[in-house]
């Protein structure tokens, strides 16, 4: 069979969500940070993205990770998604760590707790792999600091009006009470939420882009619809973040528990160093805790707080993928 690419990936899955992380095939990347080579990557190898992400290699919210140098951390590492690059994953960052583990990269595989830095566009990030009995029991990171930049912005689409907090967690979310928006938070919901969620995030961007939100300096990334439960153990934030028509994120989303965190804090309904799950559609939890910035993170925006997140992820199988000779689909395609 004559190919014009191989590219070889080792797939996880964080409480669902997919990670694809890249071991071969990426040709060097030109820069001298992590940002930098990922802009060299959309720049020159952008197919080489929807190649693998799209279908029928991938599917319309799969997460891949290129692994880079960098001067600053002990690894480098940027994300790619099916619709857009992100400056910071959470899952992913999880998938990343046990596939590091599943390749022996990250300390003895015996010792119960191997730590690394990570740079990532969005900043330098600590992981810590915990284990139990040989296996990988817990990821934790260390995610760059959250803030709220807008509180309670109106927003209205599809006969729906809502409030919006516009807040940062690693990539931009704009969090929405569930109920308030119509959207219930199980399996059955997700076709609904992700028809809403587009309309509201399009409708929130033009207020944003518009320059009628004040504090707001960016569109938001995703629309995080979120409800707020107790148990006995503490609160649980459940929580869907639809990334964009037609996509959703499987997991609780990392960098989405991260923005929830800021928010919970911001409003006064939890503290620091207090723990909450953070549960997904599927009834998978990370447990998110705000903790104070560390002094040397230097000036941070106005109620900043380091988020703290844990979660798991389990390999799904280890890929090449070949682009064979006379494939009509080159760059692979994605349904809106
Ligand atoms: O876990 O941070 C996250 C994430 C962002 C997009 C998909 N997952």
């Amino acid at each position: 069979m004559a190919t014009r690419r191989w590219i070889s990936t080792i797939d996880s899955h964080t409480a669902g969500h997919p990670t694809r992380v890249v071991t071969g095939g990426v040709p060097p990347l030109k820069g001298d940070t992590v940002e930098a080579r990922a802009e060299d990557f959309r720049a020159r190898f952008d197919p080489l993205r929807t190649f693998l992400l799209h279908e029928p290699r991938g599917h319309a919210a799969m997460v891949g990770v290129v692994m880079t140098e960098s001067a600053r951390a002990d690894f480098g590492a940027f994300f790619l998604g099916s619709y857009k690059y992100l400056e910071m994953c959470g899952h992913a960052t999880i998938g990343l760590a046990v596939t590091l583990d599943h390749m022996g990269l990250i300390g003895p595989s015996d010792a119960p707790l191997s730590s690394f830095t990570l740079e990532v566009p969005a900043g330098i990030i600590t992981v810590h792999v915990e284990r139990r009995n040989g296996a990988v029991a817990a990821v934790t990171f260390e995610n760059v600091p959250a803030h709220v930049a807008a509180c309670n912005v109106p927003v209205a689409a599809l006969g729906v009006n809502v409030n919006a907090d516009v807040v940062w967690g690693g990539n931009w979310y704009g969090l929405i009470a569930a109920r308030a928006a119509g959207v219930e938070l199980a399996p059955s919901g997700v076709s609904h939420a992700m028809a809403v969620g587009a309309a509201l995030k399009a409708a929130l961007n033009a207020g944003i882009n518009e320059g009628r939100v004040p504090g707001a300096t960016r569109p938001v990334d995703s629309i995080l619809f979120y409800e707020t439960e107790a148990d006995d153990h503490g609160l649980v934030s459940r929580q869907l973040v639809v990334l964009e028509s037609n996509k959703f994120d499987r997991s609780p989303c990392g960098t989405g528990s991260s923005a929830r965190l800021a928010q919970m804090v911001a409003r006064g309904e939890l503290g620091l160093d207090q723990p909450i799950r953070t549960r997904n559609i599927l009834g998978v939890d990370f447990t998110a805790t705000a903790r104070a910035v560390a002094a040397e993170a230097g000036a941070q925006k106005a109620g900043a707080i380091a988020p703290h997140v844990v979660g798991l992820a389990h390999i799904t199988g280890e890929h090449r993928f070949v682009l064979a000779q006379g494939d009509p689909l080159p760059d692979g395609f994605l349904c809106r």
